[in-house]
């Protein structure tokens, strides 16, 4: 029985990363005075690692970055001073209407809310813009439970946020199911032992979701295209 469908929300629920996170981590470089700048391209590599402030102390201890030959204890100082720049930002951004939903989800919500079936969120991403966005986009109220990055220790890959999610819904990981779009969300549900549909996106890595239980192109309500799995156990 689905009692619950537990959404990812970057890059699932909104198209964030590209056109949002990416932006106002380059606004923060500059306003910092940094040099670095991330393009599309190395953004999308960087997504392997979860939680801002992670991906930044991991980007200034890079070759590429201008603030690499820094003292360890600086560039954790300035990793987060960016992102608490950048958080901020992505907060305006998601008040004022600039990250939009994904072409297609919020009939998906509305469906299942119409059969009954609750609706929570699980993320990697920070509770202070986090929750502004989900209530500008689709209305807070919709989910009954939202996890954000800020009350894990451990981010996706790890199934925390996930586990966090069904306990305080309450419900078995076998009477729901994970939404995703990225490898280290589909291996993080996979971890809480979820079913999970991957809805890819230009961002999705598809030799990292290989194995998800179903692997589709988009929401609709154009049809979308099964890659793999299939869709008749939900
Ligand atoms: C995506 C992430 C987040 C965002 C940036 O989270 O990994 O880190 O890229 O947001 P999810 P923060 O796909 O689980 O929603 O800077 O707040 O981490
Ligand atoms: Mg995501």
């Amino acid at each position: 029985m689905l009692a619950a469908v537990i959404f990812d929300l970057d890059g699932t629920l909104v198209d964030s990363e590209q056109q949002g996170h990416r932006v106002a981590f380059n606004d923060a470089f500059e306003a910092l005075g940094l040099r670095d700048h991330w393009s599309q391209e190395r953004y999308r590599g960087l997504l392997a690692t979860t939680g801002g402030e992670r991906r930044l102390y991991r980007w200034l201890s890079s070759p590429e970055s201008s603030f690499r030959n820094h003292s360890e204890e600086e560039r954790r100082a300035m990793a987060v001073s960016l992102h608490r720049w950048k958080t901020d930002r992505v907060e305006a951004m998601a008040a004022s209407g600039a990250i939009p939903a994904r072409d297609g989800v919020t009939g998906w919500l509305d469906e299942l809310a119409g059969r009954g079936v609750r609706l929570a969120v699980a993320t990697t991403g920070s509770r202070q813009w986090a929750l502004p966005l989900l209530e500008k986009v689709f209305g807070l109220a919709r989910f009954e439970v939202v996890v954000t990055g800020d009350e894990v220790a451990h981010r996706k890959p790890d199934p925390e946020a996930y586990l966090v999610a069904l306990s305080r819904l309450a419900v078995p990981a076998t009477d729901a199911v994970a939404v995703e779009d990225s490898g280290p969300g589909w291996e993080a549900a996979r971890g809480a032992g979820l079913a999970c549909v991957v809805v890819a996106n230009a961002e999705t890595d598809l030799g990292s979701v290989d194995g998800a239980t179903v692997l589709l192109d988009g929401f609709g309500p154009s049809p979308y295209e099964i890659l793999s799995g299939a869709l008749a156990r939900f």
